[in-house]
């Protein structure tokens, strides 16, 4: 009852790779609170991958612009909402991509809430997509396009001490805001929909950007996985001898 196609005493064959895509990108994605150090984490890796075409892809870019009764009541404004991203788009650019064609990802402007209306950031097709963001494994079509999920676990002090800092320096904030818009968005999100999601995850690195550890492990697997693909894309009917003799 072997369900390979050759009689017995032939060794039985398996596809090196998903058949039904060997010649499509790797595609990781890697969420955690905010300033958890995602987006580190994603740095290391790219660097470490230096000799692969990656794209990295940030869930930012496809912030809704505000309207301007939204931009009024900002700090009514829920940020951390998945409803506060375009997720059709950004399934879209994924799907694009995968199918080896060039994307426009919009550039969103963290001091103005808004698209700028006349640039884009055009990304070419690639061996590699990461998919960075607070709500990347909330929707489970964005997840669906994952080859691996990566959970980014820091403590939340140290996370909010990095968010003052990035917001009062980078962000253009003042103290008290970040402050008052933590305890009424960012932290209840965190709790209602990035933590639920961490069950998601094929890998949690604990301390983010600090772990060398843990991304070492990750890129080698990501090398393994990469020289599958290679192997594929000059082979497209390649087959490999997976099991032993059975006589
Ligand atoms: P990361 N955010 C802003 O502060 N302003 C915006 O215009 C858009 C988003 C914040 C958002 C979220 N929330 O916590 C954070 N708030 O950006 C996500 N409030 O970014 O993953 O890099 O922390
Ligand atoms: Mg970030």
């Amino acid at each position: 009852s072997s369900p390979s196609p050759f009689r017995s005493g032939v060794p039985s064959f398996s596809q090196i790779s998903d058949p039904a895509a060997p010649n499509q990108p790797f595609v990781i994605g890697v969420t955690g609170g905010t300033a958890s150090g995602k987006t580190t984490v994603c740095d290391m890796i790219i660097q470490q991958l230096h000799d692969h075409r990656i794209v990295l892809v940030n869930q930012d870019s496809f912030y809704r612009g505000l309207t301007s009764e939204e931009l009024e009541r900002v700090q009514e404004y829920n940020f951390d909402h998945p409803d506060a991203f375009d997720t059709e788009q950004l399934l879209h650019c994924i799907d694009t991509l995968k199918s080896g064609q060039p994307y426009q990802i919009p550039i969103y402007d963290f001091k103005t809430h808004q698209r700028k209306s006349d640039a884009f950031r055009q990304v070419n097709a690639c061996d590699v997509i990461i998919l960075e963001g607070i709500l990347v494994f909330h929707d489970s079509r964005v997840r669906d396009l994952m080859n691996m999920k990566i959970f980014v676990d820091t403590d939340a002090d140290v996370r909010l001490a990095r968010r003052i800092r990035r917001d009062t320096v980078e962000r253009g904030r003042d103290v008290d805001s970040v402050l008052e818009q933590y305890a009424k968005f960012v932290k209840p999100a965190f709790d209602d929909f990035v933590l639920p999601s961490k069950k998601y995850a094929d890998v949690i690195i604990p301390r983010g950007g600090d772990n060398h550890v843990a991304v070492d492990l990750i890129v080698q697997h990501i090398h393994t996985k990469l020289g599958q693909h290679d192997l594929c894309k000059i082979y497209p009917n390649l087959f490999v001898i997976q099991s032993t003799f059975q006589i």
